[in-house]
């Protein structure tokens, strides 16, 4: 396989020449090149196998352990204009993020195969999908793009027809900390990625393309790419509706996109149907709703925590197909992390024999991937062309404080606000400090390939447009009590409140019943989230109370960060912060 698109194949010799591998690989996407490529992994140790009678076509990969997460210390965005990518990401000047990777590049590819892989984000056929290309020099990258996107001949296919598509340049080159960049380049469409063979550096489609590029195509362009879960609720009268959910990473997309409905709501008839579980492309509908795509075609989820009482689904497609990342492994070698079960494991995820000194068997971010397809859930919508329309947008957070279990927008700017005020603990999908409270506005701090100002104003943008805009709500399912504890049971009976979502999203603004107002937001009134059936009950009073003193210094807090930001904060999100400190 080659291309007949000349700046296809002009890219390909021009990366080619500078980093010199041995040979060049096409990749067509097939099931026979998946094989090959892990038997050669096989070979080369850079996959394991794992137990192929309990978990057949099932393998592991033990990363370099300085390389285990996304690195936003070393991620640049690098326009133009130094303001066009705002504090909210690093900056470096085009000319100088390109003289860095040219020499990282120079020759990094001798001894190693270079791999084209032509991607499509989205359904194949569906316009609102966008195309790429990744060169990598990693067979893992190979083997994971397969499950994660789109990935091979039909892609090229539409690349040939367009001749429009992101470039992106990856190497693992020495794994060494102190030379690795995650570099972006919106305005020419690029991304040039070297030192890591992690997921969210490595993946290219990913985080580099579905959200920091695509955030930034869709500002000029009248749509939003957002860090959000997809997922249909179908009522037991067979109504399926759909919400959006951003929550940041390792706070609960995966689950909630998958989540097995509480036993009472199984019994009257409730259905789950997951479109997808990290990215979403939002756009205007000609019917003035919002309609939603999963770009990604796979999942590159959390292991830890993943168990029979938390996540079923996910269990039910993690014992076939998948490839494990820094994962344990069990005497009877079959993969195994923190949460899944009682058994005891033999190996860490460094390939160490387990001693409960070392720290975790598995990596606190130790990962599956997977395809989508393989998800017991999956929904028949997730190759509609048109996406799904969305009936609800919902903002979340890891809050063990402040934030109420549930809480709903008045209108799209009041939505807008709430998300661009979110704060949620850092978790270990990002190397640094976990636990500490951090602002990540529409779970999107590491993702929006531009200016929060401008994003902020692209979101008033895009809803003022909509003639049926979704409702927006805010929900936490991190709270906890004195004693470390979390107050709500979370995972499946989360079901509960995207049930109050939903009954709040049909019904007509404010004239609708079951809510009560706030100076922050409507809370649900009591008794309004269906707690029948659940073993213990909650503590509805503090998850649903808002304290005026501590959403004061919430809101002053907000409003120093938002100083940052400044010319470009828009007027709409100010004027609604001092109505509401003026009403606490
Ligand atoms: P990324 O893939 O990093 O973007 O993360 P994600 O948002 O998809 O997170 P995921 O669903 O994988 O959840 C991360 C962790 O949070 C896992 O350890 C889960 O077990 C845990 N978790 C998810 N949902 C809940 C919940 O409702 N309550 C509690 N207490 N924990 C949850
Ligand atoms: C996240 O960190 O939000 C992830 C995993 O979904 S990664 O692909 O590394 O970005
Ligand atoms: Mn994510």
């Amino acid at each position: 396989m080659t291309t007949q698109l000349k700046a296809l194949a002009d890219w390909v010799d021009q990366v080619a020449n500078m980093t010199q591998p041995d040979r060049i690989v096409w990749c067509d996407g097939s099931g026979e090149e998946y094989s090959a490529l892990v038997n050669e992994m096989l070979d080369t140790g850079d996959l394991i196998e794992l137990n192929q009678a309990t978990h057949p076509e099932c393998y592991l990969h033990r990363s370099d352990p300085n390389d285990v997460a996304r690195v936003e210390h070393l991620t640049f965005v690098c326009t133009a204009n130094e303001q066009d990518a705002g504090p909210n990401n690093h900056w470096m000047a085009p000319s100088e993020a390109h003289a860095k990777m040219d020499a990282l590049f120079d020759g990094c590819m001798k001894g190693r195969t270079l791999y084209v892989i032509p991607y499509c984000m989205g359904p194949i056929d569906s316009p609102l999908s966008r195309l790429g290309v990744e060169i990598t020099d990693s067979a893992y990258v190979v083997a994971n793009m397969r499950k994660m996107t789109r990935m091979g001949a039909p892609a090229l296919e539409r690349i040939e027809q367009e001749g429009r598509f992101v470039r992106g340049l990856h190497s693992t080159g020495e794994l060494d900390p102190d030379r690795r960049f995650i570099m972006h380049f919106p305005e020419e469409l690029q991304i040039q990625s070297y030192g890591s063979g992690y997921g969210g550096n490595a993946l290219l489609g990913k985080k580099c393309h579905a959200l920091r590029i695509a955030s930034h195509q869709a500002r000029s362009e009248g749509w939003l790419a957002e860090h959000m879960l997809i997922v249909g609720i179908e009522s037991p009268a067979g109504e399926t509706r759909y919400i959006a959910a951003a929550f940041p990473s390792a706070c609960g997309k995966t689950n909630l996109a998958m989540l097995i409905p509480p036993k009472p709501y199984l019994e009257a008839g409730w259905k789950v149907h997951t479109v997808g579980d990290d990215i979403c492309w939002l756009h205007p509908g000609e019917d003035g709703r919002l309609y939603a795509i999963n770009p990604e075609a796979g999942f590159f989820g959390v292991a830890p925590g993943t168990s029979e009482s938390t996540n079923p689904t996910a269990l039910r497609m993690l014992d076939h197909e998948a490839i494990f990342t820094n994962v344990a492994v069990t005497d009877t070698n079959e993969p195994w992390w923190e949460g899944l079960d009682q058994r005891i494991p033999v190996r860490d995820w460094q390939g160490r024999p387990y001693d409960p000194a070392h720290g975790a068997a598995a990596h606190p971010n130790s990962r599956f991937t997977v395809s989508i397809k393989n998800c017991p859930s999956y929904s028949d919508q997730a190759e509609n062309a048109r996406g799904v329309p969305i009936d609800a947008i919902v903002f979340g957070g890891r809050r063990a404080t402040l934030a109420p279990l549930v809480l709903e927008a008045r209108d799209w700017e009041h939505g807008t606000f709430l998300g661009a005020a979110m704060a949620s603990e850092t978790t270990a999908a990002a190397t640094g400090k976990v636990g500490v409270v951090r602002r990540d506005p529409m779970a999107m701090k590491p993702f929006a390939g531009y200016h929060f100002g401008d994003y902020w104003a692209h979101w008033l943008n895009v809803g003022a447009k909509l003639r049926h805009p979704p409702k927006i709500f805010q929900v936490n399912w991190f709270r906890r009590g004195p004693e470390g504890e979390f107050l709500w049971p979370g995972f499946g009976e989360n079901l509960r409140v995207l049930e109050w979502i939903l009954k709040r999203s049909a019904a007509d603004g404010e004239s609708a019943t079951g809510a009560v107002d706030t100076p922050v937001g409507l809370l649900p009134e009591p008794g309004a989230v269906n707690l029948e059936g659940l073993s213990e009950q909650p503590d509805m009073e503090t998850l649903l109370t808002i304290k005026a003193d501590e959403w004061s210094q919430e809101l002053s807090a907000f409003e120093d960060y938002l100083t940052d930001f400044e010319p470009r904060v828009p007027q709409a999100l100010k004027a609604l912060l001092a109505r509401m400190r003026e009403q606490l």
